[in-house]
């Protein structure tokens, strides 16, 4: 099979372009317009691969993707392309619409007009909204999205939908819990309190650390969206999740911990306005109809993923001195949106 990737140079992409490399025949073409979060070292070692070639460019490019899908005979795509970071959608929702709701939409269009076989949307719990102390996502949830990014991803996903409704083009959407993992940009919560920690630096909880967030392994993530892009059923949606509620305090203290650096480094924040209670995915429907569950707990993972952070220091310390440091010194640092609240210690 031929598989298309979008956004196959970032985390959850990388780690499935390598899933697939190395447990499938299939040949893998991966578009990514290597934004902030896309880095080719991510993907280093396949460079030589006669199965994997690279483009660089924009879902929005309607005449490259159309190229591509004619040149490379494209049989699926599986789409992780996105601007994937709540904060900056915040700061900057703009290129949130361009490249989540409007990227989508050109693709869905050149993949319907060169008949391609499988359409993959890789969503998110996101678009469920919030819970409160009780209850899961089903995907009969009701959409109701918080976020600039939620409401981009959740416009996506009704886009899909109206393709498999109105052309019966074969789309299904998965939409999963929060990942972890090997190749996570420094930006997120556990890569970035991994980082600080390290670094002795002051680890930002947001609010009063209660916000709960389920986590997944990545891996688990990307066997699961295989799983639905060879077996599942056009038209619907599979929720993927960890069964893994932590609070993000908890978490953090966890983290700490493992890395036996003292709990005094964690501050607690202004909370992200419009911040997200709970996410909770029940997984049910992917278990029992495809047969998919998790294969690494919570506690291994997080080792396995604490191990790469510091057998990798180089690939954190060089995107942290880089461009991205003054994203983190602007939304962090001394009159940030998220400088330190004054409210002390945990
Ligand atoms: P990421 O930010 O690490 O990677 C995104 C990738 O997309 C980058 O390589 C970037 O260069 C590329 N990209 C961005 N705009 C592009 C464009 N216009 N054209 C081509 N490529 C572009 O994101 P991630 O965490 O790996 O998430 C991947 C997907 O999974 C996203 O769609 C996200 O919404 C979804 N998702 C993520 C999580 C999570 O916990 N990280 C959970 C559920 C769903
Ligand atoms: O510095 C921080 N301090 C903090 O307390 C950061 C970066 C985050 N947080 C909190 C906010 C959330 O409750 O930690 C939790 C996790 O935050 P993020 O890593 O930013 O993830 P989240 O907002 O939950 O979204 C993630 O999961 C769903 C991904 O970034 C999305 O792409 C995915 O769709």
């Amino acid at each position: 099979m031929n598989i298309l990737i979008t956004g196959g140079a970032g985390f959850i992409g990388s780690n499935h372009v390598r899933l697939l490399l190395s447990e499938s025949g299939d040949r893998v073409v991966n578009l990514d317009l290597l934004t902030y979060a896309g880095n080719l070292e991510n993907l280093a070692g396949l460079e030589d691969d006669p199965r994997y070639r690279f483009v660089r460019g924009d879902i929005g490019d309607r005449d490259l993707v159309r190229q591509i899908l004619k040149d490379e005979n494209i049989d699926a795509i599986v789409h992780f392309a996105a601007e994937s970071h709540v904060d900056r959608s915040l700061e900057g929702p703009e290129v949130f619409v361009r490249t989540n709701i409007l990227g989508t939409e050109i693709l869905l269009e050149e993949a319907r007009r060169a008949e391609v076989d499988r359409f993959v949307m890789v969503s998110t719990d996101e678009v469920y909204g919030s819970l409160g102390d009780h209850g899961m996502f089903t995907e009969k949830t009701p959409l109701a999205p918080n976020s600039p990014y939620a409401a981009s991803k959740a416009s996506a996903d009704l886009m899909c939908r109206s393709f498999y409704k109105t052309f019966g083009f074969p789309v299904i959407i998965t939409r999963c819990s929060n990942n972890y993992g090997p190749f996570q940009f420094p930006e997120k919560l556990i890569p970035l309190m991994i980082a600080n920690a390290l670094e002795e630096k002051q680890l930002p909880v947001y609010g009063d650390g209660m916000n709960v967030r389920d986590w997944l392994f990545v891996g688990d993530h990307c066997r699961a969206v295989d799983l639905v892009m060879r077996k599942g059923r056009p038209g619907d949606v599979y929720n993927i999740g960890g069964c893994n509620e932590m609070k993000n305090l908890e978490l953090v203290q966890l983290l700490v911990d493992k890395l036996g650096k003292s709990r005094d480094l964690i501050s607690f924040v202004t909370d992200r306005p419009g911040h997200d209670l709970r996410y909770a995915i029940d997984a049910e429907k992917i278990m029992t109809e495809l047969g998919w569950a998790p294969t690494v707990d919570f506690s291994s993972g997080l080792d396995q993923t604490v191990s790469w952070y510091l057998e990798n220091r180089q690939w954190w310390e060089k995107i942290r001195t880089g461009e991205y440091k003054s994203y983190y010194d602007k939304m962090y640092g001394r009159g940030g949106r998220l400088g330190s609240s004054g409210k002390g210690k945990p």
